[in-house]
């Protein structure tokens, strides 16, 4: 259950909402909890249903049932999780992790899996004459991280897989939005970018796929990344490109690899997988 630590904060993220109280020893559903009380809350503004946001299927049945554990066309989202099948219990899912101390949707739109795409793009860190900086005897990996407006916590520049699109163009698409500001620089440079990432992002390694550690989960509704690596070797590849925060982000920057970073959720083991997978520095 250390992968579900953030998922119990106290504080619920952009409410006055507290969390009933959970223990790492009574994380796991198997472990009788008999005063466990998790506070209901769903944020106003998932109940007045924008485009991505599920209907409150506990007031009531909706129009078309909703298809746990698998591909629901008729709300164009894949329900079905990383983490094999999760059970659903009195009509709703449970997470498949353990106890977060609420139920409802909280900030999240969908009941069960919300899935996101989380790019990790890095390169080696040079020094000014463009040798690779060493420490102890392994070279020294850089990512591009953002700075989240919601919380201010620095994080991988991901997001929600929109409804019928694609993790592949979500990678693209929010890279794009939050670390190159796509969504506000002229239609020429947009194109451009476009233009770049859909090279750059050709060659991916896939790092992760599953449950995400995100302050906003809860008992019914929770965060699913695919994560994946793209890594410039040369460093020359992404010099096209002028880091610049747009969208949910606030700031954006290339910050060093090692144990010391401190990001979202849990997208330091994400990077950690990277780091282990080149063989560098961590
Ligand atoms: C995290 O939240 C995911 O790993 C991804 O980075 C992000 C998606 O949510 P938004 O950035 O769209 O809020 O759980
Ligand atoms: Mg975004
Ligand atoms: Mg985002």
């Amino acid at each position: 259950y250390t992968m579900h630590t953030k998922a119990r904060t106290l504080e619920y993220p952009c409410s006055n909402v507290k969390k009933f109280p959970v223990a790492s020893e009574f994380a796991n559903w198997n472990v009788p909890f008999p005063e466990y009380k998790p506070v209901d809350y769903t944020s106003e503004h998932i109940l007045q249903m924008p485009p991505y946001a599920d209907p409150d299927i506990r007031k009531g049945p909706a129009k078309v049932p909703l298809k746990f554990n698998a591909l629901d066309t008729t709300y164009n989202t894949d329900r079905k999780s990383y983490t094999g099948e999760y059970k659903v219990v009195q009509g709703v899912p449970r997470n498949p992790v353990g106890r977060t101390g609420m139920i409802g949707r909280g900030w999240l739109g969908r009941w069960g899996p919300n899935h996101a795409a989380d790019p990790v793009v890095t390169r080696w860190k040079r020094s000014s004459s463009g040798e690779k900086v060493m420490k102890e005897g392994k070279p020294v990996l850089e990512i591009v991280a953002i700075q989240r407006r919601d919380c201010k916590e620095w994080a991988l520049p991901g997001g929600m897989v929109d409804p019928g699109d694609t993790v592949t163009n979500t990678l693209k698409k929010e890279f794009g939005e939050e670390a190159l500001n796509s969504l506000e620089v002229s239609p020429e440079e947009n194109k451009r970018i476009q233009e770049h990432l859909e090279h750059l992002f050709h060659h991916g390694t896939l790092v992760f796929q599953g449950y995400i550690d995100d302050p906003r989960n809860t008992d019914n509704a929770w965060m699913e990344s695919q994560a994946v690596n793209f890594h410039d070797d040369s460093g020359n590849a992404f010099n096209k490109f002028t880091l610049q925060a747009g969208d949910d982000a606030q700031h954006v920057k290339w910050v060093e690899v090692s144990h010391e970073l401190r990001l979202y959720a849990n997208h330091l083991d994400l990077v950690k997988e990277v780091a282990m997978q080149h063989n560098a520095y961590w």
